[in-house]
């Protein structure tokens, strides 16, 4: 199967004004699917970027996820929702959002993920993996239980590593038997936003 890489599109690190060129550099990397993260900003700012953003994806054939708020990602036309463990049963989420549209949650253990397979999530996030200024406070889970959740979960749905995941860790991570990832600041936080995402795919791309 294919290695596959997550890019999200965060308005904290990302302002509104590059929103659009960044996401272009991201898609241009080779990210397989883009999420936008706006954290704290209000429907209008959302509704304004994704209306830039989702174009480019279109274009590309690669699915937009919208973080949070399933009523304004079903308004927007977007690909799929991303909701955490705390948002509401995915039955909520998918009235939402009608049929046919991708609806993943946030794991943070092995039991969630397990659990967010049996509710019939359509992907995983599985982290944070590592300490991340990108959700500062929430404990690291560490790469030991990765192989494990990959052999009940990742072999059924898309299951994607979260969480401090870098360029310069990508290999520990993908040695510990992950797959998929989302990579966020590491990708954000560079000159140049597509030779970083390009790198991180030739690295997913080397794994057997
Ligand atoms: N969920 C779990 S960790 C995380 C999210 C959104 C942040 C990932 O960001 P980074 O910058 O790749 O550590
Ligand atoms: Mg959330």
């Amino acid at each position: 199967m294919q290695h596959s890489l997550y890019a999200i599109l965060d308005l904290g690190y990302c302002s509104e004004e590059n929103a659009a060129h960044t996401t272009e550099q991201l898609l241009d990397g080779g990210a397989d699917l883009l999420q936008l993260r706006a954290k704290g900003h209000d429907a209008a700012t959302i509704r304004r970027v994704a209306g830039e953003i989702l174009p480019l994806c279109r274009a590309a054939g690669i699915p937009f996820i919208l973080n949070d708020f399933p009523q304004l990602a079903a308004e927007l036309g977007a690909d799929g929702v991303h909701i955490g463990q705390d948002d509401g049963p995915l039955a909520q989420a998918r009235e939402i959002m009608g049929p046919g549209k991708l609806i993943g949650r946030s794991t943070h253990s092995l039991d969630q993920a397990r659990a967010a397979l049996a509710e019939g999530f359509d992907y995983i996030g599985f982290g944070p993996l590592f300490p991340t200024p990108t959700k500062a406070g929430r404990p690291n889970i560490g790469l030991q239980d990765i192989a494990a959740m990959e052999r009940d979960v990742g072999s059924r749905i898309p299951a994607f590593c979260i969480g401090g995941i870098k360029r310069a860790n990508l290999h520990e991570v993908l040695a510990a038997g992950a797959r998929r990832v989302v990579i966020v600041s590491d990708l954000l936080t560079v000159p140049d936003v597509a030779l970083a995402a390009r790198e991180a795919r030739g690295q997913l791309d080397s794994v057997e």
